[in-house]
């Protein structure tokens, strides 16, 4: 079933549900390419997220985050979007109303337990007029949901393996995270949870 958490932020309930092999094995594949990092953020921090990413990639240093098309080491592209991802994430838009959407950018976040995502606003993108399309897989977990500024109250919401949110419009700049994933098992991702999101970020 389908859900609106805020006007722009919409939650479909096992809307993937079904294509968790096929989601995977495209995740594998770049994973293969790009294999699964931690990363400092600006402050020092190394995050307890394992990041991959494909399209125009991500990446932290002490100058801030920012996206590029090639991995600044070897100069050359970060590895396409599957088309897969391309498609799920085009209709996941669509049916929220916010159609049509071509992103370039897809980034992976690998979550063992207890790792976490801290309040954050996604704001290095260089369009805010498109939404972000997120998709979880694995374990289950709980999303906090705030407002525009940091010290807003937020909401908590479980996503489980198979749901996809599609974020836009008022809710774009809306702070949010996530909470400690909790020890467990999935019979097709193992003891992870994984969340794609699909990004229009150049
Ligand atoms: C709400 N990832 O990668 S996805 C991120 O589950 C990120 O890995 C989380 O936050 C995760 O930046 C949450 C859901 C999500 C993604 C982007 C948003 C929610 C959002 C942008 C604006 C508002
Ligand atoms: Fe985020």
């Amino acid at each position: 079933w389908r859900e609106q958490i805020v006007p722009g932020a919409v939650v479909m309930h096992g809307f993937v549900r079904d294509h968790g092999p096929e989601l995977l094995a495209a995740v594998r594949g770049v994973v293969a390419q790009v294999p699964w990092r931690h990363m400092t953020t600006p402050g020092g921090h190394v995050m307890s997220v394992a990041m991959s990413w494909c399209g125009n990639g991500w990446s932290s240093d002490s100058r801030g985050y920012r996206y590029s098309a090639r991995d600044p080491r070897s100069g050359k592209r970060w590895p396409p979007i599957p088309e897969i991802l391309l498609a799920l994430a085009d209709e996941a838009a669509q049916q929220a109303g916010f159609a049509p959407f071509v992103p370039d950018s897809c980034l992976m976040n690998r979550y063992d337990p207890g790792s976490k995502l801290s309040l954050h606003q996604d704001k290095d993108e260089h369009d805010f007029g498109s939404p972000i399309v997120s998709v979880s897989l694995g374990l289950p977990a709980v999303f906090q949901f705030g407002g525009l500024q940091r010290s807003d109250r937020a909401r908590r919401i479980p996503l489980a393996h198979g749901d996809v949110v599609v974020w836009g419009g008022p809710s774009r700049l809306c702070f949010h995270g996530i909470m400690p994933v909790k020890e467990g098992y999935h019979s097709l991702v193992g003891p992870h949870r994984i969340n794609i999101t699909l990004r229009k970020a150049l």
